[in-house]
């Protein structure tokens, strides 16, 4: 066992590990990440694709925005379709603001090759990884390194960003965190596809089959999503029934969609979940680890950023200059956004989904698709509605 000290030991190498390690080394405070994936695995894997303003302002007041700034592309709006029309929501417009299109795996690729350039202590393909003495002041982090050796780590502090399935939320004590849930009875069939996308900006479409999203990730790549039940086999969607499903939902008079080589999919389920306290002693959560909202709303991603900007002027004052107070607050000063966000996700996934099991429930079935239809038409009609959406989706509180 090989013993080292840091400041602020990071479990997970996802947006929220590597940003927080990036933000804590601008201030001058050392750390060490651990993940258990390999660098590959992080920089490949297909997840979020939209940025905030505050997330894009917060990346490039960071220093990490050059590539972002080349490559991104600026959206001043959404489509909504829905009884087969389509309206476009114009942010500008509506609240002055703009989101951007950034792959998350970009997000990590950028991160990554910062840390490295920095010599940051970043160890991929860990395993064995352990938190311990969390109710101390110096807690500590375990692992074996991807040749076999075991590590033991003094740390000042340590951040819980390993995910939804991480060891770090169930470190924490037990019976401290209360948990607000709910599953939701469909999953999402995502694809990147290597073809321009059919569409200027996004494509949200609510379609009695069910729920469908056109986006993008270049003006050579386009990213979709199908609403399927839960517990959908990838197998049993070959490329042409997804291609012809995708037609079937998104297609309206006049507009085709261009079909292209699938290069991945995949099920992702569909959960809102909500652990606070989001602090127990020494251990903080951020990201994932502490919340997960479905993707409705473009926010999983801008949320676990929105909390390393607390958390970081938190440890810097707690480490760096002994001052407690804002990691005090930590949690509290993250669960407004963490509810606004969830809150958000819930409302555009219940407007734009079409819950299955209608032959049983008729009845509910149509209720439900009436309440929908009418809070669309809504939306697509009233400034006022239209602007509440928009406030959201841009990011509502602005993160800065
Ligand atoms: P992450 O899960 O990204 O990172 C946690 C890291 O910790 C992982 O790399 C994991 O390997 C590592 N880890 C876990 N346990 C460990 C251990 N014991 N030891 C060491 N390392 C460990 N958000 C959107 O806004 N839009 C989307 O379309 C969208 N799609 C998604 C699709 C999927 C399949 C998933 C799972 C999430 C999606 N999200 C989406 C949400 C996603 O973008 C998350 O919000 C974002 O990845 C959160 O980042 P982190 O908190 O860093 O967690
Ligand atoms: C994506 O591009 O992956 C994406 C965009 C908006 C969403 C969900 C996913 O709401």
């Amino acid at each position: 066992m090989t013993r080292e000290r840091t400041q602020v030991g990071i479990v997970g190498a996802g947006p929220a590990g590597l940003l927080l390690s990036h933000l804590l080394a601008l201030a001058g405070i050392d750390s060490v990440v651990v993940e258990s994936r390999s660098r590959a695995y992080c920089e490949a894997r297909q997840r979020a694709g939209l940025l905030e303003e505050g997330t894009v302002r917060l990346l490039r007041a960071a220093g990490l925005a050059g590539r972002l700034d080349r490559e991104g592309l600026e959206h001043g709006g959404i489509y909504l379709q829905f009884s087969g029309e389509r309206h476009h929501l114009d942010f500008r417009d509506l609240v002055g603001r703009a989101v951007t299109i950034y792959a998350q795996t970009e997000i990590v690729k950028d991160l990554i090759a910062e840390r490295t350039s920095a010599g940051a202590a970043l160890h991929f393909d860990v395993s064995g990884t352990e938190v311990a003495d969390l109710g101390t002041d110096r807690p500590l982090l375990r692992y074996t390194d991807a040749s076999g050796n075991r590590h033991e780590v003094g740390c000042d502090v340590i951040a819980g960003c390993d995910g939804f399935h991480g060891i770090c939320r169930p470190a924490m004590p037990d019976g401290l965190l209360t948990v607000a849930e709910r599953a939701y009875p469909y999953a999402w069939l995502g694809i990147l596809a290597d073809v321009p996308p059919s569409t200027d900006e996004l494509i949200y479409c609510r379609h009695p089959n069910g729920f469908a999203l056109h986006s993008m990730r270049s003006p050579e790549v386009s990213r979709l999503y199908l609403q399927v039940p839960p517990d959908e086999d990838i197998e049993d969607w070959p490329d042409d029934r997804i291609w012809a499903e995708l037609r079937h939902r998104l297609e309206v008079p006049g507009w085709e969609l261009e079909e292209g080589p699938i290069l991945e999919k995949s099920v992702t389920p569909m959960r809102s979940f909500v652990a606070a306290p989001m602090r127990s002693g020494r251990l903080f959560l951020a990201g994932d680890a502490a919340h997960i909202v479905p993707p409705t709303g473009a926010k999983g991603l801008n949320l676990a950023l929105a909390d390393v900007s607390v958390l970081a002027a938190a440890l810097i004052a707690l480490v760096r200059d002994s001052r407690s107070e804002l990691a005090d607050a930590y949690s509290e000063t993250c669960q407004n956004r963490v509810w606004r966000a969830t809150h958000f996700s819930w409302w555009m996934t219940s407007m734009l989904h079409v819950t299955p099991g209608g032959d049983e429930m008729p009845d509910r079935n149509e209720m439900e698709a009436q309440l929908q239809l009418s809070q669309l038409r809504y939306v697509t009609t009233s400034r006022a509605a239209a602007t509440t959406l928009a406030e959201n989706y841009c990011g509502y509180p602005p993160l800065c």
